[in-house]
């Protein structure tokens, strides 16, 4: 039996990946997504479980401590084959719930069969997490791909504290409702104590569908949580519904944009892509909710128009490869490629490019590179949860300069009020956006409201999304 502790942290990934070298070795490297960060605070100085996929097919370590989040915290590993790896991962997952609660930007799959294997691998972290929790220990599971999970480890461990959050959107309950497993998914959501969202919205939205599909009794009155929405009650059991923005580390992004060398190599970036007198920047996923073909079609229609000039200015749009085996992302990297190679072939010069694109995940340093040297980033998904790109562009930039051009449609947009904020499928109002940001770069308007921006990452960080939700949870201090 595992040693079993007070905290444990349930994801779909462990915070590393097992990778397998080209001589057949193989290491453990830091996994991709910006969990860790977000976590790093709430399990810093106890001893910890992080139950997780190793990101491979069949592989099933003892558990072991990395470096990623240190020594007190243990890895347990959920092994998944690639039969489960295809039907939970990239079917129920990725090709159901993903597209079902990003607006159906792409037709979700509903299939039997898949959404059996999401159930049982499921039922496999429950019980993972279960043999590591000790009595009365806080549980926290995280995301759409193990919203099963809080019920089966309720029903197999009941004196336990289980919080869940979801990272993406909660999608408006007309779409919720076409998923044919819709109220086995609300039940074992109400398996939690406590249900945090992004957004105010998203709660709104659960516990509509909680009273509607589950005949819970709901209650709207504030219950002292910050920005609470209610309580839901069902089976004699009571779980809580909150609105808990999630953010970065402002700090460790300020730090780097303040440091000397990253502000050298910004110069050296610039120089790079021809001393251009306008840089603008688009750092994604590369996958369709992020709207990147948006914002190419609006540059491309500006550069069409005369109204931007390729010769002052250029794009550099960095998409981290992702979901690579699922269809529709490959649909979507050659429509994203294809845009790319039309606009520099109608605008490029040569060995000038319109349009810098980058398919590979960029480190740290470089990232914040990108992000001091660029002037106007470009943050257009038709849906996203949050969107920390946004977060992490302004709290690097430490000197007002630059500005952000924000779709409506991000859980960011309702704190960065202060951005210009568009409706991605408005082509001619995010063209508009883009040119008004770059003649008004250095303007009072924008210095203005980039600070805006700034102090309101550097006050709403990580740590405080983390306090809010644990506490609100009733977590013991560690
Ligand atoms: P994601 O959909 O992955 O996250 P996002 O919030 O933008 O989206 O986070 C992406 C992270 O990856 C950022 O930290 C970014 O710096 C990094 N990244 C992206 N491209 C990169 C590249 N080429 N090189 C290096 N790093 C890169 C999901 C939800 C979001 C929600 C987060 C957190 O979809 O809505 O904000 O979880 O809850």
């Amino acid at each position: 039996m595992p040693e079993t502790v007070g905290f444990v942290v349930v994801a779909n990934r462990l915070p590393v990946d097992l990778v397998t070298d080209d001589d057949g070795g193989q290491h453990w490297q830091a996994s991709p997504g910006g969990l860790v960060s977000a976590l790093a605070p709430a399990l810093a100085g106890q001893r910890a479980a992080w139950v997780g996929w190793p990101g491979v097919p069949d592989a099933a370590p003892e558990p072991f401590a990395d470096d990623t989040v240190g020594e007190d915290v243990t890895l347990h590993a959920v092994p998944l084959d690639a039969d489960e790896i295809a039907a939970h991962y990239e079917g129920a997952a990725n090709a159901t719930l993903w597209p079902l609660y990003h607006d159906l930007v792409v037709a979700p799959v509903y299939d039997r069969d898949r959404w059996e294997t999401h159930r049982a691998v499921n039922r496999r972290f429950a019980e993972a997490a279960a043999e590591v929790a000790a009595p009365g220990a806080t549980v926290w599971v995280q995301d759409y791909q193990l919203q099963l999970v809080p019920r089966m480890l309720r029903e197999l461990r009941p004196d336990l504290c289980i919080g869940f959050f979801l990272h993406i959107p909660f999608p408006p309950v007309e779409l919720f409702l076409q998923l044919p497993w819709r109220r086995e998914v609300v039940e074992g959501l109400l398996g939690a104590d406590l249900v945090g969202f992004h957004t105010p919205g998203g709660a709104a939205n659960f516990r509509w569908l909680a009273q509607r599909l589950c005949a819970a009794e709901v209650d709207d009155a504030p219950i002292g949580l910050r920005r609470a929405d209610g309580e839901i009650r069902l089976d004699g059991r009571t779980t809580r519904v909150g609105a808990f923005p999630i953010s970065i580390d402002s700090a460790a992004f300020a730090r780097r944009g303040a440091d000397p060398a990253t502000a050298e190599r910004a110069r050296a970036l610039r120089a790079e892509l021809g001393d251009p007198a306008t840089v603008l920047l688009g750092v994604d996923r590369l996958d369709y909710t992020k709207g990147i073909e948006v914002r190419l079609d609006a540059y491309g229609e500006l550069l069409d128009g005369g109204r931007l000039d390729p010769a002052t200015t250029v794009l550099v749009q960095v998409a981290t490869p992702s979901r690579e085996r699922v269809d529709a992302y490959r649909r979507t990297r050659e429509r994203v490629e294809r845009t790319v190679g039309r606009i520099n072939g109608d605008h490029a010069g040569i060995g000038r490019p319109a349009i810098h694109y980058v398919h590979r995940s960029l480190p740290p340093d470089e990232l914040a590179a990108l992000y001091l040297a660029a002037d106007v980033a470009l943050v257009t998904p038709l849906r996203d949860g949050m969107n920390l790109v946004a977060k992490e562009f302004v709290a690097t930039r430490t000197d007002d300069s630059g500005d952000l051009v924000l779709s409506e449609f991000t859980g960011a947009a309702e704190e960065l009020t202060a951005a210009r904020l568009v409706n991605p499928h408005d082509l001619d109002g995010v063209a508009a956006a883009i040119a008004d940001a770059v003649a008004g770069l250095g303007s009072e308007d924008s210095r203005r409201r980039v600070a805006e921006l700034a102090a309101q990452v550097a006050e709403h960080d990580v740590a405080r999304w983390s306090e809010a939700f644990l506490t609100a949870l009733g977590r013991p201090p560690a």
